[in-house]
């Protein structure tokens, strides 16, 4: 590979922008940081990533005086678990940061106390304390008083639950070092429902899920030990989250046999003192295929009889159930549809029996035919989830929440956002957004995702005079509607650190301070989890918060820019690269990129029409190219590649550029968290670096894969000359090969030059060798390997018969063929080469995996020279 100034001449957007604000706030950073990490010394101790942004780490001497004055007890008026919870946790948090236990009472004692009470319990003891403000369920109100003449802090909520996250609050001020003394704050959560959804079968799998096993179900039963489940119960309180569906939407019907009731109630005890009510996914069919009728059809009477009685059980159970999440028609689970039944009749049919008991039923907007004929141009599925919900606004009962994805297709990285929230002035509605990352990197690339949530959030549907941003909609204030909110997808797993890097947390942590508060900033939030999680050395918090706030873009450049959505094998595992995967097909994700041209016409005028789905402000920004952001100008137009973006560029000069920079940046994330070595615990920093180091390799593949497939179809060659030209790189196929034999790799784009080599016989090593033709000096060799599921081959790399590094292709990536999903590279850095010097990979096959090799680079060091890691 060339070393790439990539940007120096004609810098892109996403250059300028990253770069320059990465650069800044490091070097501030820096100058600030090494003076503390010095005084620091030893005081960095082992994490694994398992207390999140809960760590209450003790805080410094300096930072800890401010607190000496709080009171010395904490006394809760009252009787609930989740009150238990709370003085619990105040103990906890406050013996962590400040070394001080507090005395716990549960009656006013004669000294200063920290108060935590329902406003009811509250007046009782003190008539005259009210807010200054309406407190809303759920919200909190934390303030300074004198209480039967003692200086008191009081916390107090209209519900026990309010009471927690006032809690939560105070300690997040103290970790942050907010001054305490004079408190007087009254918060209110956005909307009434903040729930996350887990997507795990009871076998114990998690449908998109990138963490290891479920920590609810295993073998088809609910776990014995729910320790897990009590501790992720904790987190979520921590950001005010109040409901939690713990099933995955493609739902068992099993899930609902009476049988396995009582397990699915050991879940819900287990959430119930963190104030998290247990909901559940419900298969629409279950009437039939669990529930022995011979029909689910909604409107049938022994249908309504079989919900209501299923529900009744539910509830004897779990009396605080908070209700069902249903996926029908949609990807295969059965619906309303097999009866020519609507969703509204769906819906309603279940909400009726859930309402007595104050459940809610969320139906889900995600409802498509993935049958769709691609050869007709009118077809585009984008329109599907308005065609069919739009006519039925105001024919769902109260209870019943349209839980709607943020954009008309599914969890892309980038879509605009779903016309539907504009569309529905008298039905509730909750934005369904994806902490799981799907389709933005699986939990292995760094992809922050509150900028994007914020976009989204933020975006003025135009849906009535004033302005209506999606927050405020799905808030229910736009249309006052009674009930509305968030779901996010966050399908934690058993591995310690919950979402498989402890960077991905950053995502949990934004949903959920975002349900809480959407008109937070994404930086505001990204500083105060790292704060929260890794401490608040300057260095750290700018340097990470700079990295996470770039990311989402640069995986974006590199992935899919300009509106095509992720380009990811769609078929399989929307992991690696699979650009051709989306077309020809039915599912409707189509970017209809041919010799001519790219992207799909939406408009009214001469596409499919979707554009006409938004208010007339909103659609006349879409109708034309010329007014759609370049950002989205594929999604919504067909151009020729030599169409002229707002940037100045071609449309494939734009997307070499972007690939190529976005994979820059990648490498330069390594670079950036390599300063801060010493400055966190081994264990994380290491684990970090081990993701960001595979992101930054991934990346290249990434961009290799879509600009080769681009090149070859548009024809026209990169105007600088990168694009299908490696003068660093030596092919595997053309290398002395012992042992080794060239194999096809499917599709093409996804190994260079097509072909990668694999050992012809299992078990038995194989040697691939070339000569190096560089002059002296120091380099890194750069090995691209296929790191299969379905084995654990080993390698060795020699430099004239010395060892210089070796490994073993252990990692678990999502498939079991050598291509986009398990290309990998092996950085070797720091390597002292002379021309005509050997370089030998010797690969000892494992199971069916036949140690496969793409190419090696060798390049030049002089840019890092001083880095020595690998
Ligand atoms: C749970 C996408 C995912 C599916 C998921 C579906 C949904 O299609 O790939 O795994 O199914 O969305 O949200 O229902």
């Amino acid at each position: 590979m060339t070393d790439v100034r990539y940007g120096r001449e004609q810098p892109s957007r996403l250059s300028r922008s990253i770069e320059s604000d990465l650069v800044k706030r490091i070097a501030v950073a820096l100058a600030a940081g090494v003076v503390l990490v010095l005084a620091l010394g030893g005081a960095l101790y082992a994490e694994t990533g398992y207390d999140a942004w809960l760590r209450y780490g003790p805080l410094s001497y300096a930072a800890a005086k401010q607190y000496q004055t709080l009171p010395a007890s904490v006394v809760v008026l009252g009787d609930s678990s989740i009150l238990d919870s709370a003085q619990k946790e105040l103990i906890r948090g406050l013996r962590g940061m400040l070394g001080r236990t507090l005395r716990a009472n549960s009656s006013l004692p004669a000294e200063p106390g920290i108060i935590l009470a329902r406003l009811a319990e509250l007046r009782a003891v003190s008539p005259a304390l009210k807010p200054r403000a309406e407190l809303r369920a759920d919200g909190f109100w934390i303030t300074s008083v004198r209480l039967r003449g003692q200086a008191c802090l009081v916390i107090t909520s209209p519900t026990d639950r309010g009471v927690l996250y006032g809690v939560f609050a105070l300690l997040r001020k103290i970790a942050l070092g907010t001054p305490t003394a004079k408190l007087d704050e009254i918060q209110n959560p956005s909307a009434p429902l903040r729930w996350v959804n887990d997507w795990d079968n009871r076998n114990g799998t998690i449908e998109r899920g990138y963490a290891g096993a479920s920590i609810f179900f295993e073998n088809g039963s609910v776990r014995a030990d729910l320790g897990r489940v009590r501790d992720y119960a904790r987190l979520l309180a921590s950001l005010g989250i109040n409901g939690c569906v713990i099933n995955n939407v493609n739902a068992d019907p099993k899930t609902l046999e009476d049988g396995f009731l009582p397990q699915l109630a050991r879940i819900a005890e287990a959430f119930r003192p963190w104030g998290v009510r247990i909901g559940l996914s419900a298969n629409f069919a279950s009437p039939k295929v669990m529930g022995g009728l011979g029909t689910f059809d909604p409107l049938d009477p022994s249908v309504g009889a079989w919900w209501q009685h299923k529900v009744e059980g539910i509830y004897t159970q779990i009396p605080d159930f908070g209700g069902f999440v249903m996926k029908a028609d949609s990807e295969g689970q059965l619906g309303p549809s097999t009866y020519g039944r609507s969703p509204a009749d769906a819906a309603n049919v279940i909400a009726r029996a859930l309402k007595p008991h104050g459940g809610v039923l969320f139906y889900r907007a995600f409802v498509y035919n993935h049958h769709l004929d691609w050869r007709n141009p009118k077809n585009d599925r984008a329109k599907a989830a308005y065609d069919i919900f739009h006519p039925l606004d105001g024919k769902f009962d109260d209870n019943v929440v349209l839980q709607i994805k943020y954009g008309p297709i599914d969890f892309q990285v980038r879509e605009p956002v779903s016309p539907l929230f504009g569309g529905l002035a008298h039905t509730n509605t909750a934005i369904e957004l994806q902490i799981t990352q799907e389709y933005t990197g699986q939990q292995r690339h760094l992809c922050f995702l509150v900028p994007l949530w914020k976009e989204v959030l933020d975006f003025n549907l135009h849906a009535k005079e004033l302005a209506t941003p999606v927050k405020e909609i799905v808030e229910g204030k736009t249309f006052h509607r009674p009930m509305g909110g968030f779901v996010g997808v966050a399908n934690v797993g058993s591995d310690l650190n919950w979402l498989g890097n402890p960077l991905a947390m950053a995502n949990l942590y934004g949903f959920g301070r975002l349900a809480w508060n959407p008109n937070l900033s994404a930086n505001a939030i990204v500083e105060e989890w790292t704060r929260l999680t890794f401490g608040k050395q300057p260095l750290v918090v700018q340097t990470i918060s700079a990295m996470q706030l770039a990311s989402w873009k640069v995986y974006e450049s590199y992935t899919g820019p300009l509106g095509l959505q992720t380009l990811t094998n769609i078929l399989g595992s929307h992991y690696g690269p699979g650009i051709d995967s989306s077309e020809q097909n039915g599912w409707g994700q189509w970017h209809r990129a041919d010799h001519e041209g790219v992207g799909m016409d939406r408009t009214v005028a001469t596409g499919t029409g979707f554009v006409g789905q938004y208010s007339p402000a909103v659609a006349g920004m879409y109708a034309s190219p010329k007014t759609t952001p370049d950002d989205l100008l594929l999604f919504f137009h067909h151009v020729p590649y030599s169409y002229v973006l707002h940037s100045g560029k071609t449309v494939i000069q734009e997307i070499y550029d972007l690939h190529y920079d976005g994979a820059e940046h990648a490498r330069q994330f390594v670079k950036h968290w390599e300063t801060l070595r010493g400055y966190l615990d081994e264990e994380r920093y290491a684990e970090i670096l081990a993701r960001l180091k595979y992101q930054a390799g991934h990346a290249i593949v990434w961009r290799d894969a879509v600009c080769n497939w681009f090149r070859r179809e548009s024809g026209i060659a990169d105007a600088r000359g990168r694009v299908g030209h490696h003068p660093d790189r030596v092919e595997a196929e053309n290398m002395q090969l012992n042992g080794y034999r060239p194999m096809d790799v499917v599709p093409w784009e996804n190994a260079s030059g097509g072909k990668g080599i694999e050992c012809a016989a299992p078990e038995k090593e194989c040697t691939a060798e070339f000569r190096s033709d560089r002059p002296a000096g120091w380099y890194e060799i750069d090995v691209q390997y296929f790191d299969q599921n379905n084995g654990e081959s080993r390698f060795r790399v020699l430099v004239n018969q010395q060892l210089v590094d070796e490994w073993r292709a252990g990692d678990h990536l999502p498939s079991n063929q050598p291509g986009g999903d398990t290309s990998t590279r092996r950085w070797i850095t720091g390597i002292a080469l002379r021309a005509g010097d050997e370089i030998r990979i010797e690969g000892t096959p494992d199971g069916e995996e036949r140690a496969p090799l793409d190419y090696v680079e060798v390049r030049a060091m002089e840019a890092e020279s001083g880095s020595t890691s690998k």
